[in-house]
């Protein structure tokens, strides 16, 4: 089995470097620090929230916020998002009100939105099916003659997909503007990424596409955004798609529902805990003399707030009438789903 350990192969790196992303601003670098932020702070309330009753199973995205909030700041605002649960919260980033989120995670149907209000699409839960979508908008701007690109998120699992591979394959022939960005968190729940693929690492996989493909530490928010916004100028200029492999380890449950003790290597879990990507970059910023103690609980306290002004949102909306589940599914509902429903 091949091995495939960070470490062994070369990873895009900017922050560990210690060196500066051309073009990044203190104002740019701190949009990007309040958008981490604000990412953190949705995912641990959100565990909290569960443990609570108040949100139902939760998709915990702790430490991969860098790959969330780097490749969307790379991104121009009419760009297309294609997000998997792992990103559920991604739409934060483009507006979207939290209690939207929340509502999502609480089954309401207000946690539907219009993709085309945010141009961030809805939350992939079949893992991949998203890909072949992302690969045929990318396609569908290009004809258009728009400069839109689209990019599609999904993990390390979804690589072994058949849509996977038709949304790759397809965007590559079509030069559709399009970036693939594999969340390479080692684990698919408890399948890990040795048993996933034979291939030396997932970006090698690029090549059998015709398309470039990169690996960047994904811990590292400046490294994410480097290598999305490279990817976004050559989709832009017609070359075509790209496969970024941003890799991370899963510090986290797969999910509220899920028990990693049974199979996870926990020291390595502890390792990935003291090197998190949040703190990673706040020490970054510190060396540079762009965050200081006061600024950084400013934004954590703005996030806070956030959260919980969202959270009495949802909750303050009335419950949704059962009939829902109904409309649209059947135009006249089996009668032995009707037995005992009162409605
Ligand atoms: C088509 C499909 N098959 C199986 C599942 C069950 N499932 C949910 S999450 C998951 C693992 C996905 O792992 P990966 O692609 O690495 O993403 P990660 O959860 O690590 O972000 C599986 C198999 C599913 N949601 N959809
Ligand atoms: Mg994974």
């Amino acid at each position: 089995m091949a091995e495939v350990a960070s470490e062994e192969h070369e990873l895009r790196r900017v922050i560990d470097e210690g060196r500066e992303v051309d073009g990044l601003g203190e104002n740019e670098l701190l949009a990007i620090h309040r958008s981490l932020v604000l990412l953190r702070t949705y995912d641990e309330r959100s565990v909290v929230y569960h443990r609570q009753g108040r949100i139902g199973t939760y998709a915990i995205f702790w430490n991969h916020e860098a790959m969330q909030a780097g490749s969307v700041h790379a991104l121009a605002d009419g760009d297309w998002l294609f997000p998997s649960y792992r990103e559920s919260a991604i739409g934060l980033l483009r507006g979207m009100p939290v209690s939207t989120v929340l509502h999502w995670w609480r089954g309401h149907p207000a946690g539907w939105w219009n993709p085309a209000d945010y141009r961030v699409a809805s939350i992939c839960v079949p893992i991949g099916t998203h890909v072949p979508h992302a690969a045929g908008l990318a396609w569908g701007e290009k004809l258009k003659g728009n400069p839109t690109v689209a990019i599609a998120y999904f993990g390390d699992g979804a690589t072994s997909e058949g849509s996977f591979h038709e949304g790759a394959n397809f965007a590559a022939v079509m030069q559709a503007p399009l970036i693939l960005l594999c969340n390479n968190n080692q684990w698919a729940i408890s399948t890990p990424v040795d048993e996933q693929t034979h291939a030396d690492t997932l970006a090698a996989k690029a090549a059998g596409y015709g398309m470039p493909g990169v690996r960047v530490d994904g811990g590292d928010v400046l490294a994410v955004y480097e290598a999305t916004r490279e990817a976004a100028e050559r989709a832009r200029a017609g070359g075509g798609p790209t496969f970024v492999e941003a890799v991370t380890y899963r510090a986290a449950p797969h999910a509220t529902a899920d028990d990693p003790r049974a199979y996870i290597d926990l020291e390595r879990v502890e390792e990935e805990k003291q090197n998190e990507c949040l703190g990673r970059y706040e020490s970054y910023l510190r060396r540079l003399g762009v965050l200081d103690d006061a600024r950084a609980e400013e934004v954590r306290q703005e996030a806070l707030e956030l959260m919980r002004a969202g959270i009495a949102e949802a909750e303050a909306e009335p419950e949704p009438d059962p009939e829902l589940l109904f409309d649209n599914a059947y135009v006249l509902p089996p009668p032995n789903l009707r037995e005992g429903w009162s409605a």
